[in-house]
């Protein structure tokens, strides 16, 4: 029997982590809006690029994953209105990545994340500092499942997940916060769950 304090209180904590909108699942639908691509690991890279496409750094698969890993528990929030809790990661903050980059400063306010299979999504450099945001490949304990964005993918939990590209190849560094995949098609430019920012207008 659950008592009415202990419900209570527990109904508070959990709205108090629930942006407005959003129920809270356990499973883990999967979103794709194509194929899942299959990258062999041995001709994957991470690259860090400007805006013309020029390349300033790229790490191979071992390279990449000896950056440095840190491993984080967070909440995520899909647009479509599930949310859920305390999803374990592991992975390399964006931070140590520019760091490895010989980076001091990021040589733009956005950058576009760019995928196998074309995806890509808009955020502001900033966003993704102070470690808000890595690229990932383990989620609970296991490596990332191709479906999930494996082998690789970008986690920015504070905005909904569609800004989390799956099979994520790297970062171009823009000028200007140009819309991706689904910025293109009506969603946010920004999307934070915590203002509801779904939609262009909202
Ligand atoms: N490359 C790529 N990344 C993507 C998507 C996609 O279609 N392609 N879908 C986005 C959307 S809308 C969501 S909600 C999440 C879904 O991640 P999941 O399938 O692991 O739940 O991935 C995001 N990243
Ligand atoms: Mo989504």
């Amino acid at each position: 029997m659950i008592t009415r304090g202990f419900h209570g209180r527990r109904a508070q904590s959990e709205t108090k982590r629930l942006p407005p909108g959003q129920h809270v699942t356990s499973d883990f639908p999967v979103l794709s809006a194509g194929p899942t691509p299959h990258t062999p690991l041995d001709v994957w890279t991470f690259a860090l690029e400007a805006e013309d496409g020029t390349r300033m750094a790229s790490w191979s698969w071992q390279e990449f994953r000896e950056l440095g890993p840190t491993e984080v528990t967070v909440d995520i929030h899909c647009v479509t209105r599930w949310s859920k809790f305390d999803t374990e990661w592991r992975g390399i903050t964006i931070d140590r990545i520019f760091a490895a980059a010989g980076l001091e400063e990021p040589p733009s306010p956005f950058v576009t994340a760019f995928c196998d299979g074309g995806y890509t999504s808009n955020l502001p450099v900033e966003d993704l500092l102070d470690g808000r945001a890595l690229v990932v490949w383990e989620y609970e304990g296991e490596p990332l499942a191709p479906e999930h964005g494996g082998p690789a993918r970008l986690l920015v939990p504070h905005l909904y997940f569609w800004k989390s590209a799956k099979w994520v190849r790297g970062l171009r560094f823009m000028e200007d916060n140009e819309p991706g995949f689904w910025e293109v098609n009506g969603y946010h430019n920004y999307g934070d769950p915590w203002r509801e920012q779904r939609y262009d207008g909202d």
